[in-house]
């Protein structure tokens, strides 16, 4: 948009931009930065317009785009420019990915080069990578707790081995998916030392206190994040004398994003590995970024905006790079993150599907799928051109993150099925054979999530102690199930690496001090390499779990309906074990997929009724496309096996 004010502005900045700035072919930068600048200079505004420095932020931001823009590598650029023009490309459904530690999977960077066939093997073609910044080694956080944002930790590599890897998964077409923590730095971050050491500048980069009153006001309606290991969200600084907001951690500092300051060098920080060749950032933590007095400190206005204007910022220089949003948040407001509208509001294009993720977990715990319906029902409906990321297991617990309100109205109350959930997996509920653990227990709210493998928790582990064939055939087949369901709901299906070969909890941690009050490490072990070469062995449970899913990605990866352009529709049955929607290629209509899930453990009807009036079951039978078998109606009813899933097509 060309407003007069925001581009009279733009002239005087451009006059004043540093000599070199002006010496660099800049035509791209240029149009991208016109376009965008209204937008830019509106949100900046917004945040920081009352402040005397106002227009010299303005141009350390737009001098901090320059510069990478001119830093920015010619193959980058270029892969920019064709990203603009095939913007659909992430919503294909050709991408799979997975997210896996870099020294636990492959020792190192280089290691991870040299492993890359196993996730080719599999059809994995996008690499999110747990960070690997330079961290203080015992305090943080799984590398969320970074030291030095510019410094892959030496234990890994270096930023060239960052950069050779992003290379070597180009050539291959595979996305390289890296960390940005916007929200908090390590208490060891040079700006927090040079607060801790009394500089009033980098005191301003943080929310720091001289006394418990602006702290007791905060706290007053903050939740907890860590109750068990971090309670509470402030620290208190002996150095400095003064107390820090962390609302994670005690050692994680939460950046005081009402600075301008922390705005830029975050956006500065993105940009930087934008350059390094990361196709997508996933921003940690985003619900968090602005914290008010009177709120939970979550979802407020303001950490749209900065997201906005970090998206903004970022299409000006490195249009190709896309945004995560990690937001675990009710499902009310997690589509917020994908911005307002697509044009004028962008945020991220995607998003992790928390909610679906809770439901599954739901659906496996219940053995149907009454709050899975339910809750897919409500999903908010988000914007075109923006994706989730599904999955099953990553390396943080499971919260159990539905909707309070689908729990009432699926008959729960949803305290005590919260309740349930967590006895369920912890093994505790009769008859139970998962073997998770309570994670962030509260006692102050009852509240607790779960940790563990997905392997351990849908009863693997349990199963082979008993050397139970029975059970170990319904673990394998949950763990099937759940996949499918997040390879054909629509988004990006993202795998966590030991699953395919059926990882189970790992207990290696308790013996490191630094992890053992942290039981998510439960189900962030070593990649077992001896376990994974039994995936070629037929007849192993790695074998049955691996060739499965091998099978299924590369289906996916064939079936255009399962890209995403909101193009589901959820189907009513009237068995309630069942998950049931239709997903419809938006290019031909008629290639149509119906994707049955009996969560039950027993074979269960499906009256084709509902199906027929929904175009399906035309014939008397429909094939199914992952065992390749036709599955036909008997008495206008078809039977789903126990635990399993159809994907089924004229
Ligand atoms: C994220 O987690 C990371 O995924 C965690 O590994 C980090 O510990 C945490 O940030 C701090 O950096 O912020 O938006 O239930 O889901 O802490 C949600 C706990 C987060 C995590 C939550 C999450």
């Amino acid at each position: 948009m060309y407003e007069q004010a925001s581009h009279a502005l733009l002239n005087e900045i451009l006059i004043e931009l540093k000599p070199e700035i002006g010496n660099y072919r800049l035509r791209h930068f240029y149009t991208r930065l016109g376009a965008n600048f209204y937008a830019i200079h509106s949100l900046f505004f917004h945040l920081y317009g009352d402040r005397p420095d106002f227009k010299e932020q303005m141009i350390n931001l737009v001098e901090t785009l320059a510069l990478r823009y001119i830093e920015r590598a010619p193959h980058l650029r270029k892969s920019d420019l064709m990203r603009e023009r095939d913007y659909n490309w992430f919503l294909s459904q050709k991408w799979v990915g997975m997210a896996l530690y870099c020294d636990r999977f492959a020792g190192d960077l280089q290691g991870l080069r040299a492993k890359l066939h196993y996730l080719q093997e599999l059809g994995v073609n996008m690499l999110h990578i747990m960070p690997m910044l330079d961290c203080p080694p015992d305090n943080s956080d799984g590398g969320y707790a970074v030291r030095n944002f510019c410094k892959i930790d030496p234990r890994f590599g270096t930023t060239e081995d960052v950069e050779a890897l992003a290379n070597s998964l180009e050539k291959s077409g595979m996305l390289l998916v890296l960390d940005v923590v916007v929200n908090h730095t390590s208490d060891e971050h040079e700006w927090a030392q040079k607060a801790r050491k009394g500089e009033k500048k980098f005191q301003d980069y943080y929310y720091i206190f001289d006394d418990r009153r602006i702290p007791d006001e905060y706290e007053k309606s903050m939740p907890e994040i860590f109750p068990a290991t971090s309670p509470g969200n402030f620290t208190w600084n002996e150095e400095m004398g003064k107390w820090v907001m962390t609302v994670f951690h005690s050692y994680q500092w939460d950046l005081n994003y009402r600075n301008p300051a922390v705005l830029i060098e975050m956006i500065d920080i993105i940009l930087f590995w934008a350059n390094k060749g990361a196709d997508i950032l996933r921003l940690d933590a985003v619900a968090f970024l602005w914290k008010k007095i009177g709120s939970t400190c979550q979802n407020e206005r303001e950490a749209h905006l900065l997201l906005q204007m970090m998206k903004d910022c970022c299409q000006v220089t490195a249009p190709g790079v896309l945004f995560i949003a990690e937001a675990i948040v009710s499902p009310g407001e997690v589509t917020k993150y994908f911005g307002d509208d697509a044009i004028n509001a962008k945020e991220c294009e995607i998003a992790y599907n928390a909610t679906f993720m809770s439901l599954l977990w739901d659906a496996v715990a219940t053995k149907n799928a009454n709050l899975l319906n339910r809750g897919v029902r409500s999903l908010p409906v988000k914007l075109e051109r923006a994706t989730w990321l599904n999955y099953v297991r990553c390396h943080d617990d499971i919260g159990l993150g539905f909707d309070d309100n689908d729990a009432i109205l699926s008959g729960y109350d949803p305290f005590q099925h919260r309740r349930f959930l967590v006895d369920y997996f912890t093994g505790k509920f009769p008859g139970s054979l998962a073997k998770g653990m309570p994670f962030g227990e509260n006692p102050k709210t009852g509240d607790a999530r779960i940790s563990g493998s997905l392997a351990s928790l849908v009863g693997l582990e349990t199963a082979l102690e008993n050397n139970d064939a029975g059970a170990i055939d319904s673990s394998i087949r949950t763990i099937l199930l759940l996949h499918s369901m997040i390879l054909s709901f629509g988004g990006i299906p993202l795998l966590y690496y030991g699953d395919a070969i059926g990882m189970l909890n790992s207990l290696e941690y308790l013996a490191d001090p630094s992890k053992r009050d942290d039981n998510r490490w439960a189900h962030r072990s070593h990649f077992d390499w001896h376990k994974a070469e039994k995936r070629h062995q037929t007849g192993t449970v790695e074998f049955r779990i691996f060739s499965a899913l091998k099978k299924m990605i590369a289906l996916r990866k064939e079936i255009p309906a399962f890209a995403d352009f909101d193009n589901r529709q959820l189907l009513a049955v009237d068995n309630i074990n069942l998950l049931v929607f239709s997903r419809t290629d938006t290019q031909d209509s008629r290639n149509r997929v119906l994707v049955v899930g009996n969560f039950y453990v027993e074979p269960q009807p499906l009256h084709v009724g509902a199906l027929k009036s929904a175009g399906f079951f035309q014939q008397d039978s429909m094939k199914d496309l992952n065992s390749g078998m036709y599955v036909a109606a008997e008495n206008e009813t078809i039977v789903i096996p126990p635990l399993s899933f159809y994907w089924l097509t004229d």
